[in-house]
């Protein structure tokens, strides 16, 4: 984000997810595959498939999602999936790479386990999670568009669970006002953290509400597998209604507390990256429109639409506020 420069697109070859989509019953997605991998044929012929893949590392397939929420509406965007290639080779993780495309081959063989959460600050029971323990909250398949401040948008099928399971358990108290999270802060397992390209280690917040939205997800994998490293290995958190940049990868700490936390993408420019950073194209960046998003592996632009098509669920939190103030 750093660098602005139009979106060199490398859409990518097409695997075979054909099996992924017929053991996992994503009907729209399986009707859609024809159109994939036409279109990826396309693609091909224009841009030579990447060298490196993030597939190959030991992915394992994650606990198999309960159907209950998965089909609940608002939590499946009805559009075509991104194909995988491009959800792990289109990446922005600074602390492996400021470069989209790097990201997979620095990342390969990033070291996830294991791994602790500690979830703490104002709450009743303060709790340190390992990975196992989050992997037994009950899993849910979501679709949900995702949608970088740059101007370029996903549809990405997770798995994952809902924030406010996890928040539940440690009982945030009564002065509880925002939730605070953090990323893994361990140079020589996130080279780039050697360099000063951001104040690590990368922080995010949330207000406590939006926190608890069922839209709001830590997700622990993708495509039905264990999540790559360069989408945020091994647990990241998914709000699909703000910026990208909300969605912190790689998390080990989440503190609930009373004050509206530091974010590092405010405290790189504040000037152009709020606290709230909900999509919105009638707010522009400062430098740039966000009036328009281009959908990665398709040609055309679409339009932005207000909290990333997810008004009905969470644009009630925001009344009466001045969203151009509160960007
Ligand atoms: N720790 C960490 N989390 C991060 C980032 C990052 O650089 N470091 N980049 C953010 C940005 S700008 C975006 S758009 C999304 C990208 O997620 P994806 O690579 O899975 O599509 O991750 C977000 N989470
Ligand atoms: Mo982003």
């Amino acid at each position: 984000m750093l660098i602005k420069k139009p979106d060199d697109i490398k859409s990518s070859e097409i695997t075979d997810k054909t099996v992924y989509l017929n053991r996992r019953l994503f009907m729209h997605g399986a009707a859609l595959l024809g159109t994939t991998v036409a279109t990826g044929l396309v693609y091909r012929k224009l841009n030579p498939a990447p060298v490196e893949k993030a597939k190959g590392e030991k992915l394992a397939t994650v606990r198999q999602p309960t159907s209950e929420s998965a089909a609940q509406s608002g939590f499946t965007v009805n559009e075509k999936l991104t194909p995988i290639e491009d959800i792990t080779n289109y990446n922005n993780f600074y602390e492996f790479s400021t470069d989209k495309h790097s990201v997979a081959s620095a990342s390969r063989g990033f070291v996830t386990r294991p791994w602790t959460v500690s979830v703490g600050g104002l709450v009743n029971k303060p709790t340190t999670f390992d990975l196992e323990e989050l992997l037994r909250f009950p899993q849910e398949d979501r679709v949900y568009r995702l949608r970088c401040v740059e101007g370029w948008s996903m549809v990405i099928p997770w798995v994952g669970f809902p924030l406010s399971k996890l928040l539940d358990r440690v009982e945030p108290n009564s002065q509880a006002k925002y939730v605070a999270f953090q990323t893994l802060y361990d140079p020589k397992r996130m080279p780039n953290q050697a360099t000063g390209v951001l104040d690590w280690p990368y922080v995010e917040g949330l207000r406590l509400d939006e926190a608890m939205h069922p839209l709001a997800i830590l997700a622990t994998g993708l495509y039905g597998e264990t999540l790559p490293p360069p989408d945020g290995a091994p647990v990241r958190l998914v709000v699909p209604w703000k910026y990208g940049f909300k969605s912190i990868k790689s998390i080990v700490k989440i503190a609930l507390v009373a004050e509206e936390p530091p974010t590092t993408w405010n405290i790189q420019a504040p000037n152009e990256y709020g606290f709230y950073s909900n999509v919105n194209p009638n707010v522009p960046h400062p430098r740039w429109s966000q009036a328009q998003e281009h959908r990665i592996g398709e040609f055309s632009s679409r339009n932005t639409l207000l909290f990333n098509g997810y008004a009905e669920q969470v644009a009630s939190f925001y009344t009466g506020m001045d969203l151009r103030k509160y960007f």
